[in-house]
């Protein structure tokens, strides 16, 4: 897609054959997995350069080793790029990526045992915003979950009782499949009434904010963690940002999270990645990128528009943000069967539990559908509704062939009856694929924003 390389074919032919496949893969399919999309040339060509050879553990100016003049001046804009584009007062680049700096947060403002509290897995949480067992966040604190309710929307009446009933010190105002926005301000005022923290995690939608569809945290929370791969098209990393709100309730806010991070949890920033962040920051601060994530969630409610119309039930009736999810149980398909069905047409979704899903997470109800990439293909409304009835013509045709075949939902979990199902299906899926092929052609992988 993006690279040329020239010594990479010499010195490494296998492996460059399979980045060239992957590159083929993403420029020929529709990336529909919501934290997906595609970072521009720009962005691609500072992570492949030299400062990947470079150390430089400590802040600018406050460096464990020689030589880093440049790699100073490289993280020091970055960051004055976040600060501008956020309105924060400090900012932290270093993260390798969402759950580190989420880790480091916890680390900078919780002990061992403390009450957290996040939104469940299920109800579009992340695994570290507390999910119990399973992680590092459920492990070292207490983590309490809240759920949406039966009609998919966080219900802030019942997150008030469970807030004032279980006092947790930090909350986490954040999702991965909430298909609804959050309301930053009645979190920031249930976490005062009990004196938490609230950490908005605003890795999903960091592009809607700065394009003015989602609401901003920055007035409300006290800390903010982003990715910045997912809508604000950067290399894979994260940032964290501490708010005015924040530096007030603790002054020294700042230096607990920086910290935290280093020598806290890591060693050397990835002085590449923090130059492509920078990069992405910029670009993100053009004009068009405002236009960008207006239009992302002008598709994804066009999308989900168009599969209810299809008599699809979506997790909580639709969208307003760039995230959907289909609740597959009418069709009695599980999330693994139509993702890979979606595939084998070249539509690349993830299978995921839906609220209250009675199946596991390894074989769920739902899946999740974005479209941040397609959106940076130039896709439209008009190109949403040819996709929707796309995935409805794949859905249909393997419930089909389910019912041909006879399989049942516990059948389904055999990777084999799946091959199967999906097989049966083949000519309609072909079909699609035709698609799929003429969208991507038409709609080419965009190289510079
Ligand atoms: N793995 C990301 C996602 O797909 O939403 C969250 O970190």
């Amino acid at each position: 897609m993006f690279s040329s390389m020239q010594f990479l074919n010499r010195v490494d032919p296998a492996i460059a054959a399979l980045i060239k496949k992957e590159e083929a893969r993403q420029r020929r399919t529709l990336m529909m997995i919501p934290s997906e999309n595609y970072s521009s040339r720009a962005v691609q060509e500072a992570l492949a350069t030299g400062l990947t050879n470079k150390y430089s553990e400590g802040y600018a100016g406050a460096r464990y080793y020689q030589g880093n003049r440049y790699i100073d001046a490289i993280e020091s804009r970055c960051v004055e790029r976040a600060k501008r584009l956020f309105h924060v007062p400090h900012v932290n680049v270093q993260p390798y990526s969402g759950s580190p700096a989420n880790s480091a947060v916890y680390f900078a403002l919780l002990s061992p045992g403390d009450t957290i509290m996040g939104l469940s897995l299920a109800s579009g949480g992340h695994l570290t915003h507390g999910v119990p067992k399973l992680t590092f966040s459920g492990q070292y604190f207490h983590s309490v979950q809240y759920e949406v309710g039966s009609d998919g929307w966080i219900d802030y009446n019942a997150l008030e009782k469970q807030i004032k009933k279980t006092r947790p010190r930090l909350i986490v105002a954040g999702t991965t499949h909430y298909p609804r926005r959050l309301d930053f301000r009645r979190f920031a005022e249930l976490a005062d009434q009990v004196g938490a923290n609230l950490l908005a995690d605003v890795s999903h939608v960091v592009g809607l904010i700065i394009a003015g569809v989602y609401p901003d945290p920055v007035p409300y929370a006290d800390v903010i963690t982003t990715t910045t791969h997912k809508t604000l098209r950067g290399p894979r990393a994260a940032m964290i940002m501490v708010t005015n709100k924040g530096l007030k309730r603790d002054p020294q806010l700042n230096e607990k999270i920086d910290r935290a991070v280093f020598p806290g949890l890591q060693g050397g920033p990835h002085n590449n990645t923090i130059a492509a962040l920078a990069v992405a920051l910029k670009e993100a601060g053009q004009p068009g990128f405002i236009r960008y994530g207006k239009q992302i969630v002008k598709n994804a409610a066009r999308l989900a528009e168009r599969l209810h119309q299809h008599g699809y039930q979506l997790v909580s009736g639709g969208t307003d943000t760039h995230v959907l999810v289909i609740d597959l149980r009418p069709q009695a398909l599980l999330g693994n069967t139509v993702a890979e069905g979606l595939e084998a047409a070249g539509i690349v979704t993830n299978r995921n539990k839906v609220p209250f899903d009675p199946n596991p997470a390894f074989y769920p109800s739902g899946v999740r559908l974005g479209t941040p990439a397609l959106t940076s293909r130039g896709m439209q409304e008009k190109q949403m509704e040819i996709i929707a009835d796309a995935i409805d013509q794949v859905i249909r045709s393997l419930h089909q062939a389910k019912a041909s075949l006879e399989l049942t939902l516990n059948d389904e979990r055999k990777k084999t009856n799946r091959a199967n199902l999906i097989r049966r299906a083949g000519r309609e899926l072909k079909q699609v694929n035709a698609v799929v092929t003429a969208l991507c052609r038409r709609f080419p992988v965009v190289k510079e924003y």
